[in-house]
């Protein structure tokens, strides 16, 4: 068989961009969240769910730098583990998600309990930091890339929320506003890092593969949280306790 000739960097990139198709915020989850439909205790699910895969965010960040070699990538990376645990002068993005928590009606320990976490969520997140531990480090911080597309999910919430949920508390929208910069960052070196090191067609197309996994940690968790929050049917709802 021939070998597929490799694409060139604009292509690589444009193939990753068309990948957005499958992002989560074409999820019905999302859709009915920015069509305003969710209920209070619907969103206070989302975001109690939410909370799970923000905690294991740099828990995943540190697989990465534990498996990286290369200084330079390291002290860049670096920051993404600040952004969320946070550091002197900012309390950090896990701590801007309980505010969130907490804005859309719940209290600190309800959120930091992770009582209302789904198995499925946990299981879809837990697949994410497994995958970051025990894959080479590039294809790991490759994974990020559906960062690609949030700074639209995080503006959407930024611009619709306040008419659609008047009820949500100012302090809830901290986290979405800091995102809307880190990510672009986040996403400028995780662009750079993969167009750099996948050079054959076939390691391009195994990239492509490595998004669509994270593409589906995300639909997985947002199909959950449907199943529990909007169709009313967590998991054992039909079983006699
Ligand atoms: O808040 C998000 C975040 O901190 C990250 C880190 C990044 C990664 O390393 O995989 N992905 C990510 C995402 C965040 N928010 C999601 C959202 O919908 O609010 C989007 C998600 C992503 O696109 O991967």
């Amino acid at each position: 068989m021939t070998e597929k000739t490799a694409w060139s960097r604009e292509e690589f990139e444009a193939e990753l961009r068309g990948m957005e198709k499958y992002y989560h915020i074409h999820h019905p989850m999302h859709t009915l969240m920015n069509d305003g439909k969710l209920t209070q205790k619907q969103l206070q699910g989302w975001v109690a769910n939410r909370f799970y895969y923000q905690i294991m965010i740099p828990i995943k960040d540190a697989n990465i730098l534990a498996n990286c070699p290369d200084r330079e990538t390291r002290a860049i990376w670096t920051q993404r583990i600040l952004d969320h645990d946070g550091h002197p002068g900012d309390a950090g993005g896990i701590e801007a998600w309980i505010q969130l928590g907490i804005a859309v009606g719940m209290t600190r320990e309800e959120v930091v309990s992770l009582e209302h976490v789904l198995p499925a969520v946990k299981f879809a997140v837990e697949a994410y930091v497994n995958f970051a531990r025990n894959a080479e480090w590039h294809e790991a911080a490759s994974s990020s890339l559906t960062e690609l597309f949030a700074p639209k999910i995080h503006q959407q919430r930024l611009d619709n929320w306040p008419e659609l949920y008047p009820w949500v508390e100012q302090e809830g929208y901290i986290y979405f506003r800091k995102r809307l910069s880190e990510a672009r960052r986040d996403v400028e070196h995780g662009l750079e890092i993969t167009l750099d090191f996948y050079k054959t067609r076939e390691q391009q197309e195994r990239m492509l593969e490595i998004l669509k996994f994270k593409l589906n940690v995300l639909w997985s968790m947002a199909d959950a949280i449907y199943m529990a929050y909007i169709n009313d049917m967590p998991p054992y709802f039909n079983i006699e306790t």
